[in-house]
């Protein structure tokens, strides 16, 4: 058995090379350079995420977990609607207990127990927040479903009584409007008649606001964005230069979003030997890793709607920095 789980544990470490080798082939040989997000992930980015998220200027976080605390009853009385049966939530993406459980906390209060379904792609993530959620709230049965919600068909386990699908935390900003779409209606198959979707969108404000919340004046963002290279030159044998590349954050009005870019402090050559690639930067070329798109009232709307969804009900903070959108069926 040890040796069948070793085995099964080199595979799935050897399917996640290939995907990078093929990102990073599908990413730095056209121009202009990409590299797509998740390969942010790896355990010291994630690491590096978490402490993002307590940044000074970094709101999205801390606006979002208040409007849950101050509207948790409201939001999940809402999502119940007029069924006497068991609301299920389930989670695009695994929660942390701090956010997650302000609403499974109002869900048991309401009515006893709550099932939560959390899908990630990463087993480990979901133990974390098992972990973590069944320490602190141990009426919550919870039914972790390891599934890649933006590569495959969705398939949720039948349930009598409404489900409210969790998309927070404005993760759905990290895909470009058609993906998002169809993210979204990818959910909207596997939900009936009477299912949600509570959806966290950051809204569009002040510029110096949000180039500052992905660029902070301690460099932690910076450090994030950087270690993608960092993880190319471990998994790949890469030899980039992490001082000949520098961390900036753009806000591009036109496309609505902020963009996080490496741009090269200098003219060189990266050797990637697993990717069988040597990469020619000119200096002050960029690589693009990241968007993050900015939401209004209208085009949360016309995202929920062209999704399958209808707005029902939305709550934000005094300042409207960012809105949690309850959408129907
Ligand atoms: C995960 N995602 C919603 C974050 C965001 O704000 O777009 C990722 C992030 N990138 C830099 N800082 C935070």
């Amino acid at each position: 058995m040890g040796a069948l789980v070793r085995e099964m544990e080199v595979s799935a470490e050897e399917l996640t090379r290939c995907a990078v080798i093929r990102e990073v082939q599908r990413g730095l040989i056209p121009q202009p350079r990409s590299l797509a997000p998740w390969l942010f992930y790896d355990a010291a980015g994630s690491r590096l995420f978490e402490r993002i998220t307590v940044l000074p200027e970094y709101y999205p976080t801390r606006t979002e977990r208040a409007i849950f605390a101050g509207y948790a009853e409201g939001i999940i009385t809402a999502a119940k609607g007029a069924s006497t049966k068991p609301l299920r939530v389930v989670e695009l993406g695994a929660g942390t207990a701090s956010k997650t459980g302000i609403l499974l906390d109002a869900a048991v209060k309401l009515q006893g127990a709550v099932t939560y379904v959390p899908i990630d792609v990463s087993a480990s993530a979901l133990d974390e927040a098992c972990e973590s959620l069944s320490r602190s709230l141990t009426e919550v049965c919870v039914e972790p479903e390891v599934a890649n919600y933006v590569t495959d068909a969705l398939e949720l386990a039948p349930h009598d009584g409404p489900t409210m699908a969790l998309y927070i935390g404005s993760s759905i900003g990290n895909f470009a409007p058609d993906e998002a779409r169809a993210i979204l209606r990818n959910l909207r198959g596997q939900l009936k008649s009477g299912d949600s979707l509570l959806l966290g969108t950051d809204m569009v404000k002040d510029e110096a606001i949000l180039v500052a919340a992905y660029d902070d004046e301690n460099g932690v963002t910076g450090a994030f964005n950087l270690n993608v290279l960092r993880r190319l030159n471990k998994e790949l044998g890469a030899d980039f230069d992490l001082a000949r590349f520098r961390h900036q954050a753009r806000w591009n009005a036109a496309e609505s979003r902020i963009e996080m870019h490496l741009e090269s402090l200098t003219a060189q050559r990266v050797r990637i030997p697993a990717a069988n690639l040597m990469v020619p930067f000119a200096n002050g070329e960029t690589i693009h890793t990241e968007n993050s798109y900015k939401f209004t009232a209208d085009s949360v709307r016309s995202l929920v709607e062209d999704s399958g969804f209808s707005v029902e009900e939305t709550w934000m903070d005094e300042r409207g920095w960012f809105a949690v959108t309850l959408a129907r069926v």
